[in-house]
């Protein structure tokens, strides 16, 4: 995200067309974002800010952690249903919002090309870098595939993506959505249902409520990629407001949060000091042992799911999970 240009679509290649809307997208809101953010108390900044080059490739080191399970167990459901999804659901397009490398996303897109030759192919992410270097993967590796890639903040940009009239599976993995609190969710889950027809599906991928234990080790690895990839949201910061936000000065902190059954991640200042953050004209002061909430990452059961579903006017019509039930799949309808 950090240095990405301004609106405009670029022609890549006969089937690869990819739109940039950051200026008036997710970096519109990042000195808004920032300046009530760091202004106010206690210090938050939203999680879509990690996602640069370096966070988004922080990010991809993840999910190979043997401490992270959700991408291991989300990959072992795809391959099992994904084809079977598919064949109910008989898209023409695969709309994919925040899908990072989308590795996981060929099990998807494997059966969506058998069935249909020159299938479109829709990732809508902020991380400029990423939707370039998937497209270009997915290019080589599918022949006929049709790829409109969008760099954009699919809390903003979801109106823009132009209906074409083809069957459309839309697709939000990796449990992106409990980055989300209950009220960005409902909103988020009203303005996705907007986009689809009574024959399109949304396919949702969402961690579940387990043991303390287990939850808190997936985001306290050993090798701290995760403290790494959480400091990262201070270095996008520094380059797009022109901050001197101190990555070292702050030590990263996960822990979970059982009443809310959900993860939390901070960023806690090991030593009082103050931050210019120049493109705002502010100064930031932190106290000892100050904190800022960098990310929420919420935990679900099946019937609180259902709930949150039937809120935004979607029915749950598939609900698979992996051997040890530590992720799912919703597949979901229009009501
Ligand atoms: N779906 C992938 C990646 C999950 S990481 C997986 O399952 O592994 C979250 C992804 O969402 C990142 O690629 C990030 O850049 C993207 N993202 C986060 N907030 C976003 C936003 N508001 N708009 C668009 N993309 C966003
Ligand atoms: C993208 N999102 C679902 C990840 C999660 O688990 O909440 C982001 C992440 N944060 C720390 N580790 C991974």
């Amino acid at each position: 995200m950090a240095g990405g240009g301004c609106t405009g679509a670029i022609e890549t290649a006969a089937e690869i067309l990819i739109d940039v809307h950051l200026r008036d997208g997710a970096l519109a809101t990042i000195a808004d974002d920032v300046r009530e953010g760091l202004g106010g108390t206690p210090k938050e900044l939203p999680p879509k800010y990690f996602y640069d080059e370096r966070g988004s490739q922080l990010f991809e080191q993840i999910t190979r952690l043997p401490e992270y399970y959700p991408t291991r167990a989300e990959q072992q459901i795809l391959d099992r249903v994904a084809a079977e999804i598919v064949s109910a659901a008989g898209p023409s397009e695969l709309v994919e919002l925040g899908p990072g490398s989308a590795r996981k996303t060929h099990a998807l897109l494997d059966p969506i090309l058998q069935l249909s030759q020159g299938a479109t192919y829709v990732p809508v992410d902020v991380s400029e870098s990423a939707i370039r270097e998937l497209a270009d993967r997915l290019s080589d590796h599918y022949e006929g595939i049709r790829i409109h890639g969008v760099v954009g903040d699919f809390e903003r940009d979801l109106e823009r993506l132009r209906a074409n009239g083809d069957r459309r599976l839309v697709a939000f993995l990796g449990g992106t959505l409990g980055n989300f609190d209950q009220r960005q969710r409902l909103a988020f889950l009203r303005r996705t249902r907007r986009m689809l027809g009574p024959d399109d599906r949304l396919l949702i991928g969402t961690d579940l409520v387990k043991d303390r234990k287990r939850l808190e080790a997936a985001y306290n690895d050993s090798d701290g990629v995760t403290a790494e990839f959480n400091r990262n949201v201070l270095r996008v910061v520094n380059a797009n407001l022109d901050g001197d936000l101190d990555p070292a000065r702050f030590d990263h902190v996960a822990f979970y949060d059982e009443r809310r059954r959900r993860i939390e991640m901070r960023l806690r200042a090991h030593e009082a000091h103050s931050a210019r953050i120049e493109g705002l004209g502010m100064d930031v002061v932190f106290e000892h042992g100050e904190e800022i909430r960098t990310e929420i990452s919420c935990k679900f059961t099946r019937p609180a799911l259902e709930r949150e579903y039937a809120a935004a006017s979607l029915d749950l019509i598939g609900w698979y999970s992996d051997d040890e039930n530590l992720f799912a799949l919703s597949l979901t309808r229009p009501t």
